[in-house]
């Protein structure tokens, strides 16, 4: 009798400590919305001309975790198309602590922002190789690795 108790509880813990292990790792984070910004302007999926090396350039975006936002650990704007020399070789850290650009530590609003130039060379491209289209998928990783969904962004530039 006080075997099969025993072996009972053991059960009864080892689902209670699954549950919760289910509960920590497999709810992930979304993607809201993400935006490419010139000077302010918002350029997502348009298109810009004449550009500066000192444009302001922004990469933003909005998520969300059910756990909360701070377990988000890492966002990025991966670089998945263009026309440099290094094409797919990009990816741009965005940032929730009130730098890089970014207004609000801790709201879920990430950012990457400095000048055309200085973003550009983090995408692998020469300033001189910029014209045509630039895309980005902006995702998120939380504390426990589960990736959010993807959004896809573009810019031409011409
Ligand atoms: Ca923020």
């Amino acid at each position: 009798m006080i075997k099969h108790i025993t072996v009972f509880t053991l059960i009864i813990v080892t689902l209670f400590a699954l549950a919760n292990c289910k509960k920590g790792t497999l709810v992930s984070p979304t993607a809201i919305t993400a935006a490419i910004m010139i000077n302010g302007n918002d350029m997502t999926n348009g298109t810009m001309s004449g550009p500066n090396q000192n444009d302001r350039m922004t990469i933003r975006a909005e998520f969300s975790d059910p756990q909360g936002n701070h377990t988000i650990r890492t966002a990025v704007a991966s670089y998945t198309h263009g026309h440099g020399m290094m094409n797919h070789m990009g990816q741009i850290t965005l940032w929730d602590d009130g730098t890089h650009g970014d207004h609000i530590p801790g709201d879920g609003w990430f950012t990457m922002e400095d000048d055309m130039i200085q973003m550009m060379s983090m995408m692998g491209n020469n300033w001189n190789q910029i014209m045509g289209s630039h895309e980005f998928e902006i995702y998120c990783l939380d504390e426990d690795g589960n990736e959010s969904n993807h959004i896809t962004v573009h810019m031409d530039i011409q």
